[in-house]
């Protein structure tokens, strides 16, 4: 084996005492919250909503990211935390804002206060959605948001980098495409992500060591991309999984009709949501 496929867990404990995931009761929480177990003796999980009764190996924290006591309370004893938490579609500003924008910096001065050095930061594709369909982008491209989701996403990808220069916070921030069960439409086929390549994803951005500040896309090794994701080489990372098994089922219904924009851009149907309360 050649020193540039070295695997760069290979030697690595892949397992620490606490992991907190914020966002715990959505839909990808719920995901993970089982899987996480494989690399941390506690899981410590959290969200605003209900997460139900607490299991073996965890611990249940109702918090909302907005109040920053809270969110310091949350962090401490923490080896390294899977942010994700907030609003994860469009909305108006006012929503966005305590969430997303207000709730990532409370979760980076709270792991600067309390030494947490390694965050998973859950960014999105809609940072880059107003890159037109066909495009190819890299974990370079400057970003172009398709909405206050976007540019909230944009903004903790800064938090980021930041936090690194000035306090050797490192972090991987996922700019995950589509993680859900299936590839639901033609978009999807190019942006979907499965959920054991989210799980190979999010283990590797909290165990690879030396990351620093690391953007990389979270896709699925799917036929057709829009993404280069030469920068997710430094994780190790090979999606396994791929959106091929939903194509035929996609393609059966008819493609968008040449007018919509949700067709036009990689953020697809984002690029249309709002304005707001006009
Ligand atoms: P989700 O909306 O199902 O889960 C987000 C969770 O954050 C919810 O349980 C919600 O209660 C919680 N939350 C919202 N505001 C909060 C606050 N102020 N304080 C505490 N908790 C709060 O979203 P999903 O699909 O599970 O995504 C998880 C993360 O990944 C999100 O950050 C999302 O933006 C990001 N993402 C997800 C993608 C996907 O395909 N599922 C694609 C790109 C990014
Ligand atoms: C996201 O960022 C959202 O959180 C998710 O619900 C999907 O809309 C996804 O992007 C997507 O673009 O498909």
């Amino acid at each position: 084996m050649s020193l540039a496929s070295k695997d760069p867990l290979d030697g690595v404990t892949a397992r620490c005492h606490r992991i907190l995931m914020t966002g715990a009761a959505g839909n990808l929480g719920k995901v993970l919250r089982d899987r996480l177990k494989r690399y941390a003796d506690v899981v410590r999980l959290s969200d605003i909503a209900d997460l139900g009764t607490a299991h073996a190996q965890e611990e249940l924290v109702t918090c909302n990211l907005a109040d920053p006591q809270a969110v310091h309370a949350l962090v401490e004893g923490v080896d390294a935390i899977v942010h994700l938490g907030g609003v994860s579609v469009e909305r108006p500003f006012e929503e966005i804002l305590p969430a997303n924008i207000q709730g990532t910096y409370n979760i980076y001065e709270a792991a600067r206060r309390h030494g947490v050095k390694r965050v998973v930061f859950a960014s999105s594709n809609h940072v880059i959605g107003f890159y037109k369909q066909g495009d190819m982008l890299d974990s370079d491209t400057v970003p172009r948001p398709d909405g206050y989701y976007g540019i909230s996403k944009a903004f903790g990808e800064q938090m980021a980098s930041f936090y690194f220069d000035r306090y050797g916070i490192e972090t991987v921030s996922l700019r995950i495409g589509s993680s859900f069960p299936e590839a639901k439409d033609r978009r999807m086929l190019i942006t979907w992500l499965g959920y054991d390549d989210l799980e190979q994803l999010i283990k590797r951005s909290i165990f690879v060591p030396d990351v620093g500040n690391l953007i990389v896309y979270g896709a699925s090794a799917n036929r057709d991309r829009w993404w280069d994701n030469g920068k997710a080489e430094r994780l190790g990372f090979k999606p396994v999984e791929s959106s091929e098994q939903f194509r035929a089922k996609v393609e059966s219904v008819p493609p968008l009709p040449a007018d919509d924009p949700a067709g036009w851009y990689q953020g697809g149907a984002f690029v249309k949501a709002g304005p707001f309360g006009d």
